[in-house]
């Protein structure tokens, strides 16, 4: 069997070839993929350890997901306790738990300056920095290779403030490498699995502020460079975690998809939630709102082009992260995700639906 006809699918309905990169064959070997045929696939980031233990959890995940990604798991923090390790454990039980059960796997991170483990830190050159980066990207997509479909490559690469003049976010590989880390991850991982989606995933450029415009500039500017040099970039990949209280910039995000669609580059939705510490009490308004704000940033998605996938950042509100930055001053749970604790459908869930049913 040729490499490029055993993987992928799911991710890859619909791609266009850019620049050497295959568009994506269905896997059709999986009922799943079968059923998800015409739809933008849907999925949901992962705590493998539950999966064991947590049927309703699990059945969830397995019932609606034609994807998953570990949120935790293939980060620098949990692969890598010391420079000699790398600890597969998680991933390994994930990408299993996926295939058993018909769906995609998607890689998150390769570059990230957050869950970092301490060792990092004693990085301590230019030459270092890149053998250690080359390092780690072999060995994890060559362990994956051809399993994996889409791999978040870099991950929040712009700046908090872009504005202030420094585009680039501070990192051990920034630091070290300067902004060419970017590319070395690129190309890094594109030797090893030419067949795979590589997506730059960001946050913070959906809502009417000042911050999010210079966040979209700077991630466009990037990209801009990452395709004149011909790096192989595929995809953006917009996190979506939305706070609930601030309104979706809808022209804004469409130019800026449209800018991102003019560079030939695909476009999918990987960490959705709706950051609802700031809504109102009443669960049903909240989560009436939480939609609302979903809806509004999928169609400015949607409207311009068909998302290569859409995934939210965990799927019952029981397990999510939300709390550990958002807390609710009056002390009722967070409900940031399409299902509730109990695993019942909320109305994002409902959205969700409606931006990944099959086209008519
Ligand atoms: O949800 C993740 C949380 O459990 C981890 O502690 C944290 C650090 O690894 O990362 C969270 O996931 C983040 C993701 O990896 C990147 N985008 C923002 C997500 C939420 O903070």
């Amino acid at each position: 069997m040729r490499r490029r006809d055993f993987v992928v699918g799911a991710l890859g309905a619909g791609l266009a070839s850019s620049g050497g990169f295959d568009p994506f064959v269905w896997n059709a070997s999986t009922a799943k993929a079968a059923t998800a045929r015409g739809r933008v696939p849907y999925g949901a980031a992962v705590r493998t350890d539950l999966l064991d233990t947590e049927f309703d959890y699990k059945a969830a995940i397995v019932d609606r997901c034609q994807l998953v990604v570990g949120e935790g798991g293939l980060k620098w923090f949990d692969l890598r306790p010391s420079q000699e390790q790398f600890v597969f454990d998680q991933p390994d039980r994930l990408i299993d738990f996926a295939e058993k059960n018909g769906m995609q796997m998607r890689g998150h991170t390769l570059a990230w300056y957050g869950a970092m483990p301490e060792w990092t830190k004693t990085i301590a050159s230019a030459a270092e920095a890149e053998r250690e980066l080359v390092h780690h990207i072999t060995t994890v997509v060559a362990r994956y290779q051809g399993r994996i479909p889409s791999w978040d490559v870099v991950n929040e690469a712009i700046a908090e403030y872009p504005g202030d003049g420094t585009p680039i976010r501070d990192s051990i590989w920034q630091e070290r490498l300067g902004k060419r880390y970017i590319e070395l991850a690129f190309r890094t991982v594109s030797a090893i699995d030419p067949t795979a989606q590589l997506v730059i995933n960001d946050y913070n450029i959906e809502n009417p502020t000042s911050q999010c415009r210079d966040r979209r500039t700077a991630l466009l500017d990037l990209l801009r460079d990452l395709k004149d040099r011909d790096v192989p970039v595929h995809a953006v990949g917009i996190q979506g975690h939305l706070p609930g209280d601030l309104e979706i910039d809808k022209d804004g995000l469409s130019r800026f998809i449209e800018e991102v669609k003019g560079m030939e580059l695909e476009v999918l939705v990987t960490e959705l939630d709706v950051i609802d510490n700031k809504l109102p009490a009443l669960e049903y308004d909240r989560d009436q709102m939480v939609a609302a704000r979903a809806r509004d940033f999928l169609s400015a998605i949607s409207d311009v082009t068909r998302p290569s996938a859409i995934l939210t950042w965990g799927i019952t509100d029981r397990y999510t992260w939300v709390p550990i930055w958002f807390k609710r001053d009056d002390g009722r749970a967070n409900r940031p995700l399409p299902l509730d604790a109990a695993c019942r459908p909320k109305a994002l869930m409902k959205v969700i639906n409606e931006f990944t049913r099959a086209a008519e």
